[in-house]
């Protein structure tokens, strides 16, 4: 039987692990669970890119003979995987002679039928990026057009591998296949890349003997890294070894950074493929890049951060387990990820995830049902519980739109579908109030308000195992069910019959506590300042700065106070199909019932903050008159996620 056979690009090990592979890494795991709670059989693949020239001469540089560099860093890799609860079934490296015996044939297959030819080069090389630039693409600076740092001069015979050929072939593979290459955007930058026309590429390098070598003819130097390193996912099926390497082949899901998408993965590499006239992958998913403080990641700016580093210092400052917080930090490389656009990536973001996401609502929901069950109930269900069919439908209705999100590798929204469990419940029991039911006797209904509870984050065990295994299985246990339940159970409404036993509560994430210097929480958003009206217009921006703000007209759903505060209201948005809270500062001039069902504009893509324990995913905008805020409306009804310009 095929099984769903997924990859991550494989990485370079002239660095350690960082942010920026893991995310790739920790989105391959989490599609790799969720197929496999689904109940899919699953290869998840994940490696070491060892024959890059750049990895030799990290190794010379520090004086270490390369494979003894390469052996020490692939070791690395693969603990720092391991640490970060990653389960990949293969873990391969390209200096593993089987690698090499596959990039031969390949080689050998190709120069036969002519689609590898011999030629010479002439022209620009950038020893980093490891590629050849046509003069027309160097100006006089000689600097490289990807990387900025210098470029070399080579003339010297190559082979070349005809990718000219396969334009037109890659073109109408990529029309007839709309999901070949997703995010959308990915798609344009692909096809815009083909629109400039394919050129041949040169497939050999001189100048170095690590790598694999051009088979039959050694004067010809090595394989290009990459023609080398894309064949990783070939070699890791058994290709040339055994026949029914097609119960692999081809890749379901390759994933990767936006930056090797439209070049390598999807022109290249499927190239390659039709020259062995082997079937393309189905899909290729490119994700964007973190970023930090604006700015790239880079080793000089001293920007580049270590996950599990920050996974133990979130634990250390949160009194959290170990692999609770790591579970964290996985959530919050999925809550946040960069899909089309690139994201920021912060410290104080993850804070803000860990206690509003994580301590405030699914650590304290699970928390408070299981702290009442056994207070009211000796931590046993009770009979005649059953789940409320509004609740039932609702739990079952946000149980098949995360598995339609996480299916589409779009994480942050599978979550967010997610969370409105939680607070579905929360409501539900702020409403029901099972402890007056229990001080008014009615101990049936408040053992049934609480059952909802349980259901629920037995439920939430499941779609949330993907992103936190480790919580997953702690959620289970504390639930006493043992294991967490398979997607096609977990929406069972009856799952904890009669006297069922749960184990005690345990806090799972202890509240982060603000640290002395740090300010008290940021000033609500869209608390209007007086005399804001009456400021002159100064400081003009560009027409770049404002395209940063991504403004959209949403539709209130829900609307209620915040507890303990008097200017606060929470409100419940949908834009767009999607569904988020803010907090925003209106409570003294519109009532709840005022705002619900209205159309507001919303700045969406502010830094979400953590505000008196909600999360708060962007910020209204009203007209601000004597410090009082009026709201604003669009002149008639528009679609909810309109974009404001
Ligand atoms: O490219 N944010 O390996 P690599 C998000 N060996 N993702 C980032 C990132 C960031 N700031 N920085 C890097 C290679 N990445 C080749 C692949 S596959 C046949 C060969 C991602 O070690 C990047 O987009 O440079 C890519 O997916 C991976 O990390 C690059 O790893």
């Amino acid at each position: 039987m095929k099984r769903y056979y997924i990859t991550t690009p494989i990485y370079y090990v002239n660095s350690v692990p960082h942010i920026g592979t893991a995310l790739t890494t920790i989105v391959a795991d989490a599609c790799a669970r969720f197929q496999k709670r689904r109940g899919r059989t699953v290869y998840f693949l994940t490696g070491t890119d060892e024959n890059a020239p750049k990895v030799h001469r990290v190794a010379q540089e520090r004086g270490v003979p390369t494979q003894q560099f390469v052996d020490e860093m692939a070791e690395a890799f693969e603990g720092a995987w391991r640490a970060l609860h990653i389960e990949y079934d293969v873990f391969i490296r390209t200096t593993e002679a089987r690698h090499k015996q596959v990039v031969a044939e390949v080689f050998r297959r190709l120069r036969d039928k002519g689609d590898i030819y011999k030629g010479s080069y002439q022209g620009w090389y950038c020893v980093s990026c490891e590629t050849f630039f046509a003069s027309s693409k160097v100006d006089e600076s000689r600097a490289c057009p990807d990387c900025g740092k210098p470029l070399e001069w080579r003339d010297e015979p190559c082979y070349y591998f005809r990718l000219s050929a396969y334009e037109s072939r890659l073109k109408e593979h990529i029309a007839a296949n709309p999901h070949f290459i997703e995010p959308e955007v990915r798609r344009n930058e692909t096809l815009g890349f083909i629109a400039e026309g394919l050129q041949d590429i040169a497939v050999s390098r001189t100048g170095t003997d690590w790598g694999v070598p051009v088979p039959d003819d050694p004067e010809s130097g090595v394989v290009y890294v990459w023609f080398d390193a894309l064949l990783n996912y070939l070699t890791a099926t058994g290709w040339l070894e055994r026949d029914d390497y097609t119960d692999a082949w081809p890749p379901d899901l390759q994933l990767m950074g936006k930056d090797i998408l439209p070049r390598f993965h999807a022109t290249i590499w499927p190239a390659m493929l039709m020259a062995l006239e082997l079937p393309l992958p189905e899909r290729l998913y490119g994700h964007g890049w973190w970023i930090v403080n604006k700015q790239k990641m880079s080793k000089s700016l001293g920007n580049v951060y270590a996950p599990l580093e920050v996974a133990e210092s979130l634990a250390q400052a949160a009194g959290c387990e170990t692999p609770y917080a790591v579970d964290a930090f996985r959530y919050y490389m999925l809550r946040e990820m960069p899909t089309d656009s690139d994201a920021e990536f912060s410290l104080e973001g993850l804070e803000t995830r860990y206690n509003g996401d994580l301590a405030n609502d699914l650590g304290n929901m699970l928390h408070r049902t299981l702290s009442m069950m056994h207070r009211y109930f000796g931590g046993r269900v009770p009979d005649g519980a059953r789940v409320d069919a509004g609740l039932a439908d609702l739990f079952a209705q946000q149980a098949a739109r995360v598995a339609d999100a996480y299916e589409a590798v779009d994480f942050p929204r599978g979550l967010r579908e997610a969370w409105q469990i939680i607070g579905a419940v929360n409501r539900y029991y702020d409403e029901q109030a099972p402890w007056t039911l229990m001080k008014q006797g009615d101990t049936t209904r408040a053992g049934q308000v609480l059952y909802a509870g349980l259901i629920a984050a037995r439920l939430l065990s499941a779609l949330v195992e993907p992103a936190m295994p480790q919580v997953a299985r702690e959620i289970a246990r504390q639930l006493g069910v043992g294991e967490v339940p398979p997607w096609s159970e977990a929406s069972a409404m009856d799952a904890l019959p009669a006297g069922h036993a749960l184990q005690e509560p345990k806090p799972i994430f202890p509240r982060l506590q603000a640290k002395p210097e740090s300010k008290p929480s940021p000033a609500p958003p869209a608390q209007p300042t007086p005399q804001q009206g009456a400021a002159p217009m100064q400081d003009t921006i560009t027409i770049d700065d404002f395209k940063r703000l991504q403004i959209r007209i949403a539709t209130v759903v829900a609307a209620e106070p915040v507890p303990k505060s008097t200017k606060l209201l929470k409100l419940t948005l949908e834009v767009g199909g999607e569904t988020r809270t803010i907090v925003a500062g209106i409570a003294e001039d519109y009532t709840p019932d005022q705002i619900v069902g209205k159309q507001i504009p919303v700045l969406v893509n502010l830094q979400p903050a953590l505000i008196r324990g909600i999360v708060s995913e962007g910020m209204m905008l009203a007209a601000d008159v004597d410090g009082k805020a009026v709201l604003l409306h669009p002149d008639r009804e528009v679609p909810s996620g309109s974009i404001v310009r």
